[in-house]
């Protein structure tokens, strides 16, 4: 997948796509990330890329041209992108946007704005704004980095052969089960016997359960009961049944 981002702060894009995970996607060359820092596309001596707001007011606001120049120099190569802004003002992401981008074969490109905001004009190149959710940051580099976090780890290959971002839990729609590793016990606190049993289905069927149990105490909205299987819908009433006995 290729990802361009344009920043005027490039070494915050690099430093969290040098490490961990990210790192690997680039390595296999899964990813090819380029970043384009917008400063280099000022025009005048000082580089600037952030003007006085029209009207007045408090703070300044990201100018239109650095961004335009930076867009024209990535479209030279005639390809069609999808290009996202991260903005407090966009639809807030989510999982299922996350799989919608990493099967999308255009490539990505995020421009990530600064100060007050970004010239209303500069909306014209894009295609998309996204928020990671309803508040305020000094800079569109964290929303970025989420969103090209949470789509790369959904690219095949990028978690290893034996795991797939698409299968994880919340892809199921439910918050994740719990998890447990050695040791059996630590300081009188037991890893629940099931999951030393052996049992695999048994080990399936609890794990299906704490997750949905998870997900009814905690995000109940996120469980749609028109799309249960038969299972799940027989888990669900168990799970009720389970809270009912434990109330009384
Ligand atoms: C205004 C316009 C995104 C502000 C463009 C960006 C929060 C989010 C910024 C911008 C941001 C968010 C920078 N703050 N909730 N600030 O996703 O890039």
């Amino acid at each position: 997948m290729k990802i361009d981002v344009l920043t005027i702060f490039p070494g915050m894009i690099t430093s969290y796509m040098t490490q961990g995970m990210m790192a690997r996607a680039i390595q296999k060359g899964l990813v090819d990330l380029s970043v384009t820092d917008i400063r280099d596309f000022a025009t005048d001596k000082a580089r600037t890329v952030d003007d006085y707001p029209y009207g007045g007011g408090p703070g300044m606001v990201m100018k239109i041209a650095p961004v335009f120049s930076a867009m024209q120099s990535l479209q030279s190569d005639g390809i069609k992108r999808h290009v996202i802004l991260t903005t407090p003002q966009g639809r807030v992401f989510d999982q299922s946007r996350a799989q919608e981008l990493a099967t999308q074969s255009k490539p990505l490109t995020l421009i990530c704005g600064r100060y007050e905001g970004i010239d209303e004009r500069t909306l014209e190149l894009v295609n998309e704004e996204i928020s990671i959710g309803d508040y305020v940051l000094t800079g569109g580099e964290l929303p970025a980095l989420v969103i090209i976090d949470s789509v790369v780890r959904l690219i095949p290959g990028v978690l290893g052969d034996s795991r797939s971002g698409m299968e994880d839990s919340f892809s199921s729609g439910y918050l994740d089960y719990p998890h447990y590793t050695r040791p059996e016990e630590f300081q009188g606190r037991c890893v629940p016997p099931v999951l030393l049993s052996g049992n695999h289905k048994e080990i399936n069927r609890w794990r299906t359960k704490q997750a949905i149990r998870k997900t009814l105490k905690l995000k109940p909205y996120l469980i749609n009961t028109e799309t249960l299987t038969k299972e799940e819908q027989i888990i669900l009433k168990e799970i009720k049944e389970d809270i009912e006995n434990e109330l009384s």
